[in-house]
């Protein structure tokens, strides 16, 4: 079979989490970095009529949505796997995705991290500290939680690497260079978590591009 090609623009976390994957599962695959704003165009849209990131073409198979990517990986390169046997361990790790897709990505990172580092950085908008107090009891709820559910284990759907810290390392990472998240994850297990994510090698070759990281 072709190599995987994956499409998104470098900084998305969701696109991270699909790189993370192809990492852990050392499969060969390509990046084709997108610009900002090309996941608009026809071409694009034709493919992924939602018009977001990522999306990742296996030959003549166009697939989009992280969560299916992922398992799409998982079923083809089986090792390491990225789902736990155990069925509670597994119903947690889906909860913890839907927590991040329900509740965290939309609800927080796409307002803090957008207006503290994505609309200034990138866009040249202005931040709207309104809409980011706004976010701030889900932001709390969502940090509470996930550090609960993680609890003492060393990942957050139990002993190994689940689709779960795939899907939320990045967006934590890039949560964590924000002064809310900063402040939020202090003292956390979670924090702990993230700093043995981070040490990972499919973190370390995914980084975010320098504009988006804390240094920028
Ligand atoms: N449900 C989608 C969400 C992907 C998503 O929202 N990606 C963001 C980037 S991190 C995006 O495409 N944003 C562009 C936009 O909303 O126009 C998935 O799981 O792939």
């Amino acid at each position: 079979m072709s190599e995987i090609v994956v499409h998104g623009v470098p900084g998305s976390p969701f696109l991270r989490a699909v790189q993370m994957g192809l990492e852990e599962k050392q499969a060969t695959y390509r990046l084709q970095a997108m610009k900002p704003g090309e996941h608009k165009s026809i071409e694009y849209l034709e493919k992924h009529p939602f018009g977001r990131i990522p999306l990742i073409e296996h030959g003549n198979f166009v697939l989009y949505e992280t969560q299916a990517i992922l398992r799409y990986i998982d079923s083809e390169f089986p090792e390491p796997p990225f789902v736990p046997k155990n069925h509670q361990a597994a119903a947690r790790m889906n909860q913890i995705i839907g927590i991040n897709d329900w509740y965290f990505f939309p609800k927080v990172a796409a307002v803090i991290v957008f207006h503290r580092i994505v609309g200034p950085r990138l866009l040249g908008t202005a931040t709207d500290e309104a809409a980011i107090e706004a976010a701030m009891p889900m932001a709390r709820t969502c940090i509470a939680e996930l550090n609960r559910l993680l609890g003492p284990q060393p990942f957050l759907a139990g002993d190994n690497l689940s689709m779960a810290d795939l899907v939320l390392a990045p967006q934590l990472d890039f949560f964590a260079e924000t002064p809310e998240g900063d402040s939020l994850l202090a003292h956390t297990q979670l924090e702990d978590w993230l700093d043995r994510m981070n040490n990972r090698p499919s973190m370390e070759l995914t980084l975010r591009p320098e504009a988006l990281r804390w240094a920028a």
